[in-house]
């Protein structure tokens, strides 16, 4: 997979992608990013890239010029069969918020260029005519969307296959699985008077699993009750819920 990352701030990419799993990827050749400076593509003697609303308003506002140049560059050097598995993904405070099952489907594409937004945010002419993906990351506005474009493209990186070790590790997760991790320990078995819970020693699978399952569903009732409702929940998970005094309405 090629991630084009657009940017006017192509140097706060220095180091995120230089460590760890996603150096690793980039190493492998499984992914390729390149980051591209939006303000090459300007085309006045100020080298501009943003301007003030028409109607009045605050801020400055990305212009499109520059936007649909750099992409446009970018889509023409591919092939038919890579067009058709490319997403143009523009990150902004208004876009979709970005969940796993989105980001799976974002990391079977050949191609993914994301546009970093920025000032008050960008002409809407490259949201109706050049994007086809609108992303936010939560429900809190950045000052710009290249964090944002970090963390999708993290998120996507280890989707892809070889990236992480094993496949159960992905399926696992929070989230993927529809439920919230249980805790986990490691040695040493007692730190600080705090002991390891008993059962996760007792080599007892069918025990530990019951455990671990138990402590999903209550982790993900307290922090993230939301998920309840699209999991997958067998009859014993809804008998223990119904015993934490789970109720709802959307759950039966
Ligand atoms: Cl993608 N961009 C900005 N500027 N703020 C955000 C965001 C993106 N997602 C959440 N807040």
């Amino acid at each position: 997979m090629r991630i084009h990352i657009l940017t006017i701030f192509p140097d706060m990419f220095n180091g995120p992608f230089q460590h760890s799993i996603v150096q690793r990827a980039v190493n492998a050749g499984i992914i390729d990013i390149k980051i591209h400076d939006i303000r090459k593509y300007a085309s006045d003697k100020h080298n501009s890239v943003d301007d003030y609303q028409f109607g009045g308003g605050p801020g400055m506002i990305m212009m499109p010029q520059p936007i649909f140049d750099n992409v446009e560059g970018i889509l023409a050097e591919l092939t038919q069969l890579e067009l058709a598995s490319t997403r143009v993904i523009l990150t902004s405070p208004q876009g979709k918020l970005l969940n796993q099952k989105t980001v799976k489907l974002f990391s079977k594409q050949s191609n993914i260029v994301i546009i970093c937004g920025h000032y008050e945010g960008v002409d809407e002419r490259v949201r109706e005519h050049l994007i086809t993906d609108d992303v936010s990351i939560g429900d809190y506005v950045l000052t710009g969307g290249e964090i944002a474009a970090m963390v999708l493209t993290d998120a996507m990186t280890r989707l892809i296959p070889g990236v992480v070790g094993t496949e159960a590790s992905i399926e696992g997760d929070s989230i993927t699985s529809g439920l919230l991790q249980h805790p986990i320990f490691t040695r040493s078995n007692t730190f600080r008077d705090w002991n390891v819970p008993e059962v996760l020693l007792s080599g007892n699978h069918g025990k530990i699993e019951q455990w671990r399952r138990r402590q999903s569903l209550d982790r993900t009732l307290r922090n993230r009750p939301d998920l309840l409702v699209e999991a997958n929940l067998t009859e014993d998970d809804r008998a223990y819920l119904r015993s934490l005094g789970y109720r709802d309405a959307n759950y039966s």
